[in-house]
């Protein structure tokens, strides 16, 4: 029996949750309830896609470049930064956004929830490999719930005896029209790093509508953020709990270039991330035997 089968005996809910395996050999759960379709790939338990039937353009957006590569985090959706966010704070060889998202998982729990969305659970597998970046007794699991509004909880339990210290998001690509014709609603106020160049602490003046490379860490905000796209006519309400600090980035033309992987010429356009985190100023110390949960919740409003 293939991993893929062998899932499916124990996870699978017939006519909602399959597995399968990817061309790369990664393997792709595959959800589609009366509410929504959805995939992720256990490598990195990586939200690949979620697309509303309410809507006609999906909510989150996959670069129509994405491969799937073993060790490698595809480029969209909604990649797990843990257990640093950004840069290893001392070690300039360690992974970026750190190892959670391109690391295996393994499925722990599949349900239908009362309202017809589907549940799912991933654990992080633990190895030598990760335990030579991260050598702390931890466990990091991951929920989504798939309907017709998208949740994720990503939960951090301390299972050692001594504290640690962590930096995580829930890094989400979002589907936008054009970068042109959105809005970004909810930080007026508040103080952020901007990382585009020196980083410099600013204030929010306002709403943000991006008109050049953008990468800015608000800090000490539980804010909801909305974001409005007057072609799609649609906002998204981005909402999350158990975190202090939200990500805006858009990379823009010159560094869109050097990625490389947004889609040429201009894929870059059609997404911008809001990111939930708990980075810089807001890192999180987890004391020995407790649990620490990030939780974010998307929903869409046509207008
Ligand atoms: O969250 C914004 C950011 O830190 C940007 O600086 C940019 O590096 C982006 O993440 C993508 O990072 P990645 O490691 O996925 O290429």
């Amino acid at each position: 029996m293939t991993t893929a089968q062998l899932l499916n005996t124990q996870f699978g809910i017939a006519g909602q949750l399959k597995f399968r395996e990817d061309a790369s050999g990664l393997i792709v759960a595959e959800i589609s309830n009366p509410q929504a379709t959805a995939s992720l790939c256990l490598q990195g338990a990586q939200l690949m896609a979620w697309h509303p039937r309410s809507q006609t353009v999906p909510v989150v957006w996959l670069s129509r470049d994405a491969k799937l590569t073993a060790g490698k985090s595809v480029r969209g959706g909604v990649p797990v930064c843990w257990p640093w966010f950004g840069a290893h704070i001392s070690e300039p060889g360690f992974p970026a956004h750190g190892f959670a998202r391109a690391a295996p998982w393994h499925v722990v729990e599949s349900s239908t929830e009362p309202n017809g969305a589907t549940r799912l659970t991933l654990r992080l597998t633990e190895d030598d490999k990760t335990r030579a970046q991260w050598p702390h007794d931890s466990r990091l699991e991951l929920t989504v719930i798939v309907g017709d509004t998208l949740r994720m909880e990503l939960t951090t339990e301390n299972t050692g005896k001594s504290d640690f210290v962590i930096t995580e998001a829930l890094h989400t690509y979002f589907k936008i029209s054009d970068i042109g014709a959105v809005r970004v609603t909810g930080l007026a106020g508040c103080d952020y790093w901007d990382k585009v160049g020196i980083s410099t602490l600013k204030k929010q003046d306002g709403i943000i509508q991006p008109a050049s490379e953008t990468d800015r860490v608000y800090i000490n905000t539980t804010a909801e953020c909305v974001i409005d796209d007057d072609k799609l006519k649609r906002r998204i309400h981005v909402a999350k709990s158990g975190s202090l600090s939200t990500i805006v980035w858009t990379p823009w033309t010159v560094k869109a270039d050097k990625m490389g992987d947004l889609g040429q010429p201009d894929g870059w356009r059609e997404m911008l991330c809001i990111e939930s985190a708990n980075a810089i100023d807001n890192a999180v110390n987890v004391a020995a035997g407790a649990k620490h949960t990030l939780i974010v919740e998307y929903r869409t409003e046509s207008l």
